[in-house]
This record gives C-alpha cells, structure tokens and sequence, in this order.
C-alpha cells in the first residue's frame, strides 16, 4: 500500500474523486470513469470510481471533519482515516482473505483507497431481505478469533503490543461509543431517539440503578482493559458478504479494548435480525450466533496452545479463565448495544423497517427487556443456548 502526506485536507467531489483515481494511476488516464458518493454510514464520504469499459472500480474512502449523521456541529478529528486504514493493514496480516485490500492512504487527505466490494451485500440488508448468508458466522468467528488473539498480550509481543496500543489510540471515536453506548441511552439526553409509545420503558431504564450499575461497570472496562485491536464498531453494517464470501469494512473505530466488545455486538445484530422475522425463520440467526461463538473458542483455543507468547497460556486454566470472561463482557456488551440501538441516536434498520407500527413498538419493548437480562445476568449466562432460551422466554412473555 503506497502511502503519502499531502498538505491540504478538502472534501472530495465525484470528479475531484476521479481526477485522483486517474493521478495515483489507479484506473486507466485516458478512460472515461463514472463516480458515485454511495456513503450511508453515519460518519464519512464513500465513492465508487468505475471504469464502465471492463468494469474496473475501487472505493475511496473519506473522512469528514463532522459525523455526516448529524452534521458540522458534530465536529470529529479526521484522524479515524489513519486508524481505518492501519486496522486494515493490522487485520490483513492475520486474516486477509476477511478484509478489503488497501491500495493507498492518505493520511492528509483522510482518505483510503482500497478494494471495491460491490458484488457482496452488506450483511444487514441481506438478513433484512430474508438470506442466510450460510457461511457468515464460520468467517466471522474466524476473522474475531485471529484478530483479537494476535493482536493480545497471549499472542502478540507485549513490547510490540504496546507501541500499537500507542498508534491506535482513537479517544474521538471512543468517545463516541463511550456516550451513544454506555451513557445517553440510561439518562435523558438529548441524543436519545424513540417512538412516544416507548416513553414509560425509557424512564423505567433511566431510573434503573440495578441496571446502571451494571452497564457503568461494563463502560469501565470498555475505558480501561487493553486487551486486543478490536474492530470497534462490528455490527451487521460493517459486514459484506453473499453465499460463499465475507469481508469486514469499516474499522474506524478500532482500538485496543475488551476483545468480549466485537464479539458481543455481533450477537446483539443477530439478535435484531431474529426479532424483526417471524418465529419460524429466526433459527438461522440463532445458528450464526451458536457458530460465531463456537468457531471464536476453536480458533482462538487453536492460536493460543500453537501462538500463545505469555508464559502461562501453558498453565491449565488460563484459556478456560479468559474465555469465560470473554463470554461473560460479550453477553454485557450485547445487551447495550441492544439498548441503544432501540432508544440511543444510531438505529438499526433490521427493527426501524418492522411493519405494522404496534409491532415495532412490541418488538422494541422485548428488545429493551432481552437487553437489560443480558446486562444484568450476564455472570450467570455461561453459553449462547441461553441467550436463545432468554431471548424465547421474553419474546413469549
Ligand atoms: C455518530 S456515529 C453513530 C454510530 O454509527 C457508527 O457506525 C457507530 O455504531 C456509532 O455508534
Ligand atoms: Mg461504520
């Protein structure tokens, strides 16, 4: 991946975005290239930039100096280019065939060049739209387990380990995370977004102390426990994939975190896929739940007795021990991120798109209620059968 510092930072227009495709002689000079902006993240410009004659394309990535959701009173660093690309780069060392392909970066310029991933489906919109996405967990389990294991004081030099604890410190995306996470959905902030019918579950969480403790305990961790190169933000969204690949986009909001963070995400959008279908065509998401976790503790079990650096992964116990406390954040971690997305700024579109309306607001109540289980016993919560069990109890309840 070539990389360059230029001077100017400039928000990119389709043409700018084609005149640089063309100057990095990333497509050919001399062809006639279309440009889409086809961004609908919350955070940056995304243009596609296609030589129509062969169907050559790549994607560039920009950063904005502001969350695109809510507009230039949000303003954010530009540095989470920097970060999305290095996570890019780090990630490819372990798992190359789950991640795009970096072709440059600009750190300047905040943008990166990488791998046109048009011919898979970002994930969301393919469970939304009823595919199983048969391979989906298998990858993802995978890609959790190499990632996070390899990037660890198990399986990393834990001098090395350190300076890139140094290069991946991203206080401006955490603190996104930190507040639309942990903290505005359990207070009556301004951010929070909810239909009216849901006003009294809202207040019943704001005025939950069992609940808040809690989730203040699972936000400490979050702030605190340098454990891995997380993702950072690996929802359903971030996500390509069709019957036989997948590919993780998007990790600007990498950090080193409490690897039980990735993983419980990934449950938690799962689970709102399960909740938004009918009873009968929820067991798919159930299995990509069973399999994420499962294929985690083989891979990462398989890293550690091959890979494991830190003196005592050969002490018995040790792996039983971190995996427990793995399992126990992710089922925590799970349980905000089905909170927030119900009531917090960022929605998913898995239950947004529920039809008719009631059914919506029931569904966000189960949501809301599987959530605070999830927080609340996540100690006695030992294996995804149970989340199944919970989430069957509450959704009959
Ligand atoms: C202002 S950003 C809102 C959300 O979008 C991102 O994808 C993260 O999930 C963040 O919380
Ligand atoms: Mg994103």
């Amino acid at each position: 991946c070539a990389h360059k510092k230029s001077p100017i930072y400039e928000p990119l227009t389709e043409n700018g975005a084609i005149a640089l495709a063309k100057k990095l002689q990333l497509l050919p000079e001399n062809s006639q290239l279309t440009c889409n902006e086809i961004g609908d993240g919350n955070l940056n410009l995304v243009f596609r930039v296609e030589n129509p004659e062969n169907g050559e394309s790549i994607i560039i990535k920009q950063a904005l100096p502001y969350a695109k959701v809510v507009g230039e009173s949000w303003p954010l660093t530009l540095d989470r280019s920097r970060i999305e690309t290095n996570a890019l780069l780090k990630q490819a060392e372990f798992v190359p065939q789950y991640v795009p392909k970096v072709f440059y970066s600009d750190e300047s310029l905040a943008i990166t060049i990488m791998e046109d991933l048009s011919h898979l489906e970002i994930a969301r919109a393919a469970f939304i739209s009823g595919k199983d996405l048969p391979l989906l967990s298998q990858h993802v389990g995978e890609f959790l387990a190499k990632t996070l294991f390899y990037t660890s004081d198990y399986g990393m030099d834990q001098h090395y380990k350190k300076s890139l604890v140094q290069q991946f410190i991203n206080p401006d995306l955490c603190k996104i995370t930190e507040d639309l996470i942990f903290t505005d959905p359990f207070f009556n902030h301004e951010t929070n977004d909810y239909e009216p019918e849901l006003q009294d579950d809202v207040e019943q969480i704001w005025q939950d102390n069992e609940l808040k403790l809690e989730v203040a305990k699972l936000k400490q961790i979050f702030l605190t426990k340098a454990e891995a190169l997380l993702h950072g933000d690996l929802h359903t969204g971030s996500i390509f994939a069709d019957e036989q690949e997948t590919k993780i986009i998007d990790p600007e909001f990498a950090y080193f975190g409490p690897i039980g963070f990735d993983v419980g995400q990934v449950f938690a959008n799962l689970l709102f896929n399960a909740l938004s279908r009918e009873t009968n065509k929820q067991q798919i998401l159930f299995h990509h739940i069973e399999t994420t976790w499962d294929v985690f503790v083989k891979e990462f079990s398989t890293a550690w007795e091959n890979d494991g650096l830190e003196i005592y992964t050969n002490l018995d116990g040790y792996l039983d021990y971190v995996l427990e406390q793995i399992f126990e954040e992710a089922i925590g971690y799970a349980g905000c991120e089905l909170i927030r997305r119900s009531i917090g700024l960022a929605h998913v579109a898995d239950l947004d798109t529920i039809e008719p309306y009631e059914k919506k607001i029931t569904t966000k109540q189960i949501v809301l209620k599987i959530g605070r289980e999830l927080i609340v016993n996540r100690k006695t919560i030992k294996n995804t059968q149970q989340i199944r069990e919970l989430f069957n109890q509450t959704a009959l309840s």
